[in-house]
């Protein structure tokens, strides 16, 4: 595989091969995590063909767009809000009968050249004050695009002056495209400003049992399977960051007595920050997968030490297995010992390996597109992670214990006990769960893809829209753990039913026999990087 790997990067220019061979690592078992060195998040070469996104996708489309009941302005040209606009499929369901919802709406300032010249501040009130007029939203958000960076427009200010004005929250986001080296930038972006001027800035009762969900974000309608499961084991969820969300949930989240993070990538830096702040501590989960939601719900139980609340939830769990084993039995023999790889954004391309591990797949290779390293070796390794001029450009807040309201949510000795069992602040990676041999590659390109479908082979590919199509023309049938190519939701136990229904459908599909790759035929145009 190491030779392989060396053949691959071959293909590049030298000095693009260099680059490239630190972002691939054959995985040594047992290796702790220390000898074995991935590089990411560090800048994509020119030329090669990323699936990567920007910093306003990771802002606007990620973490912020989910807010069903905000009005969310992008400030800057039409195409990048048009981009914007329900590609992600974040669900959203109006809380009674009022309840207000704009997700389907498209908004923006639709900035043109003499907006560039002259500046566009006058126009990004104007749509803002409209905005306002016409919906009367719980709070407006202004995302700001590469232009409107290099020409200077002050939104901070622009949004300011509108809240004031409007009596309605406006929360602006310079969260230029060009910011960071993928939309991980974006991510923490939102969270600062989240953190800095909504959270905590209202109050609500929450019961002892009461928990965030952070890094969730509804593809699919995955929140409301964890939701049902959560609310059956008597769980109750005060937030969540951001899916089935609204403005309200975002400012009372510090009402909860437990942070659980999904999505580790995009939101580690607010769980790190509550718990500063206001004391509440945080633990990895992962609702993707049948065994891995078990797991989860287990964490959850021996965080609350409650004996009545674990015995719900094992029954919980015991009946949710049950159903959804009965109905896997029908897709199990077909899905057993397939192969796969998944190459997905900055922790699914993790999350979905338990899950066909339960439906008897092998993943050979996986990677992430926008990780970072702490994402794949474990938080372990964060202290040693070399800051350079891309990641020093994102502000880090200096956060610090709220003196009237931080309240530590546990026992310090059975908090100490719970740490040493790895169950609080801590992420083990993806590389916990490669084992020997297996392959991991960070953003991945699509000349490297081909390589590897000649190679291996695989009986399913697990990446995005980006590269979906190239996939199939060798023949290989490709998921997308993006939008779930239009289904889901694929969390919880309904959810990997779903999915196996779906995988099996694809892998089955007699359409694959039809198309010839072209290596099988010999492509009909070849071209070399000197011709
Ligand atoms: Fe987190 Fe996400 Fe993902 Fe992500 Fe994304 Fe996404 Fe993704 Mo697309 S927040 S890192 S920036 S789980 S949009 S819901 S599917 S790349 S793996
Ligand atoms: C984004 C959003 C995206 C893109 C999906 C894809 C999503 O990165 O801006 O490449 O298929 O999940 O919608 O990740």
């Amino acid at each position: 595989l190491e030779s392989f790997v060396d053949e691959v990067t071959s293909l590049y220019p030298p000095k693009v091969a260099k680059k490239r061979r630190a972002h691939m690592v054959v995985r040594k078992d047992g290796d702790p995590g220390l000898a074995q060195q991935i590089e990411a998040n560090t800048r994509t070469v020119p030329g090669i063909i990323t699936q990567r996104g920007c910093c306003y996708a990771g802002c606007k489309g990620v973490v912020i767009g989910p807010y069903g009941d905000m009005v969310h302005i992008v400030h800057g040209p039409v195409g990048c809000s048009f981009y914007a606009w329900l590609t992600r499929r974040n669900q959203f369901r109006a809380r009674g009968e009022a309840g207000k919802n704009y997700l389907s709406y498209c908004f923006t300032t639709d900035m043109q050249d003499e907006d560039i010249i002259f500046g566009g501040e006058k126009k990004l009130a104007q749509a803002i004050r409209e905005a306002a007029a016409i919906f009367r939203p719980e709070a407006i958000s202004v995302h700001a695009t590469c232009p409107v960076g290099l020409i200077g427009d002050d939104i901070q200010a622009v949004a300011r002056e509108l809240s004031k004005e409007t009596g309605i929250p406006v929360m602006a986001f310079n969260c230029e495209g060009y910011k960071g080296v993928s939309q991980s930038a974006g991510h923490h972006i939102a969270n600062n400003k989240i953190f800095d001027m909504a959270l905590g800035t209202r109050e609500r009762e929450a019961g002892r049992f009461s928990v965030n969900v952070l890094g969730e974000y509804n593809i699919g309608g995955d929140a409301y399977e964890i939701e049902r499961v959560l609310e059956k084991c008597g769980i109750e969820v005060v937030a969540t960051f951001s899916g089935n969300s609204v403005y309200e949930d975002m400012c009372t989240a510090h009402s909860a007595n437990l942070n659980l993070v999904m999505c580790h990538r995009s939101i580690n830096y607010l769980a790190e920050m509550m718990e500063t702040k206001f004391g509440i501590p945080w633990m990895k989960v992962n609702f993707i997968g049948m065994r891995s939601m078990s797991q989860s719900l287990r964490k959850i139980a021996r965080y609350f030490d409650d004996a009545a609340l674990t015995a719900r939830i094992e029954s919980v769990i015991a009946e949710e297995e049950a159903r959804a084993e009965t109905a896997l039995a029908a897709y199990m023999p077909g899905l057993e010992g397939k192969t796969a790889m998944l190459f997905v954004g900055g922790s699914r391309a993790h999350h979905y390996m338990h899950l066909m591990r339960d439906l008897g797949m092998e993943p050979l290779v996986a990677g992430f597109e926008f990780a970072h390293r702490d994402d794949y070796e474990g938080r372990r390794v964060i202290p040693t992670i070399r800051v350079d001029a891309d990641s020093k450009n994102i502000e880090e807040l200096k956060v610090t214990a709220d003196p009237e309201r931080y309240r530590p949510r546990l026992d310090p000795a059975y908090r100490e006990q719970l740490e040493r069992e790895g169950l609080l602040s801590s992420y083990e990676g993806m590389w916990d769960d490669m084992g020997e041999g297996t392959l991991v590659i960070d953003d991945v390109s699509h000349v490297e893809i081909e390589k590897l479908i000649h190679r291996m082979n695989p009986d399913i590919i697990c990446s995005g829209i980006k590269d979906k199509y190239v996939i199939e023309k060798f023949g290989v049938p490709c998921k997308q753990l993006h939008n779930y190519d239009y289904s889901g939701p694929y969390a919880g136990y309904e959810g990997a039913v779903n999915f196996a229904r779906d995988v099996y459908a694809m892998i089955h599909s007699p359409a694959w026999k039809l198309t010839r790759s072209p290596f099988d035929t010999g492509p009909t145009l070849t071209a070399g990087l000197n011709d």
